[in-house]
């Protein structure tokens, strides 16, 4: 063999051993431009070729083109390799779009606390705040119901494990934000104007209108002269903006030791704009709230002349106005978790 067809053939095999270990597409390139490139070690030995004498030539040139043909079939060969195992394993696609981040959103109850806050803080409310453990005097005997009063029949009570000196139950989970009356005349005397939002609970079964454990938000308002119609304005105002829309309010009679005249209001329902429906129980009004005139026992419990001050109050389920806001004929999917309900607010 000549040294012509030595070295061509010592060049392939490096050249065939260097591309079968080649990482990937970039080294397959580099040895690509470094063999056969227009200066490449292959390129320049075949030009030699035709240097050869004539009669060397012939053979040593159709070897040299084998060479060549064979070469470019292996590297054909290993950029398929290669390209498959960038497919396999590391493709990455830059452009595709991105996994979403899965965020979290507020409970609709706690958008509508949120709502109610901003609503009466612009009205001048103090936002208060009570415990839900609560002793026997704020939650009952300071709003005017004494023990054995039968008042005390209207919230069934969850009583704790505690007594006191006379032997007597002394605690209880609240029954409701009423309990934080007292608390606020104490600590801010008159005028006083708040709204105190939170946890409630009684010993009820539950069924689409009633919850044992939920929130209420309570209204107070003394100052000299405070009559019916400051609670209607207040009250108005809130619906207004709490529901985007103007709702007709009424007032009926209705029972609660600690005001004096008491009153249940009622708001025409806005799912059927009082033509009557289920949840209105086709009557056109929705109880949503109680409330009125704080009772003079109860101001004087809280330390106010309750011949200078009068004051409202109220209280409503903030359930039961977020299902008016938003529709829900069944309260018990508030605390329910179940996300299809959640994920729609
Ligand atoms: C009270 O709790 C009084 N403290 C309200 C009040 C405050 C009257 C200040 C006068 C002055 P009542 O038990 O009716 O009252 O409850 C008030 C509101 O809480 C109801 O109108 C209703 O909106 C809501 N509510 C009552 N019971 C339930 C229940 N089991 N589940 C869900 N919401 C309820």
């Amino acid at each position: 063999m000549t040294s012509m067809k030595n070295k061509l053939q010592n060049l392939k095999q490096e050249i065939l051993e260097r591309l079968e270990k080649a990482a990937d597409i970039l080294q397959l390139q580099e040895l690509e431009e470094k063999y056969l490139g227009r200066k490449g070690e292959l390129t320049l030995l075949l030009k030699e070729v035709g240097n050869l004498p004539a009669a060397e030539r012939k053979e040593t040139g159709k070897l040299a083109n084998e060479i060549r043909t064979e070469i470019k079939q292996k590297l054909i060969e290993i950029k398929k390799k290669l390209d498959k195992n960038i497919h396999n394993d590391e493709f990455f696609d830059a452009t595709l779009p991105g996994t979403k981040i899965a965020s979290g959103h507020l409970h609709p109850l706690t958008q509508v606390q949120r709502d109610l806050e901003k609503i009466f803080s612009s009205m001048g409310f103090m936002i208060l705040d009570g415990p839900e453990l609560e002793s026997d005097y704020y939650n009952f005997e300071a709003l005017n119901i004494p023990k054995s009063h039968p008042a005390r029949d209207m919230q069934d009570t969850f009583y704790i494990n505690h007594k006191n000196k006379q032997g007597e139950y002394d605690m209880v989970m609240r029954t409701h934000t009423s309990n934080v009356q007292v608390r606020a005349m104490e600590k801010y005397g008159a005028p006083l104007r708040g709204v105190a939002l939170g946890k409630i609970y009684r010993n009820e079964a539950t069924d689409q209108r009633h919850e044992h454990t939920f929130y209420q938000i309570e209204g107070l308002m003394v100052d000299k002269d405070i009559s019916i119609a400051h609670l209607m304005a207040v009250l108005r105002e809130m619906f207004k903006r709490l529901f985007d829309q103007s709702a007709n309010i009424r007032l009926r009679p209705g029972f609660f030791s600690f005001v004096e005249p008491g009153v249940e209001v009622e708001m025409s329902c806005l799912l059927c704009k009082g033509k009557g429906c289920p949840v209105c129980k086709r009557t056109g009004w929705v109880e949503m709230l109680g409330a009125g005139l704080v009772h003079p026992n109860v101001l004087r419990a809280g330390g106010i002349d309750s011949k200078i001050y009068s004051g409202f109050a109220f209280g409503t389920g903030i359930e039961r106005l977020a299902m008016m806001k938003y529709g829900i004929d069944d309260i018990r999917l508030f605390h329910s978790g179940d996300l299809y309900f959640l994920k729609q607010f």
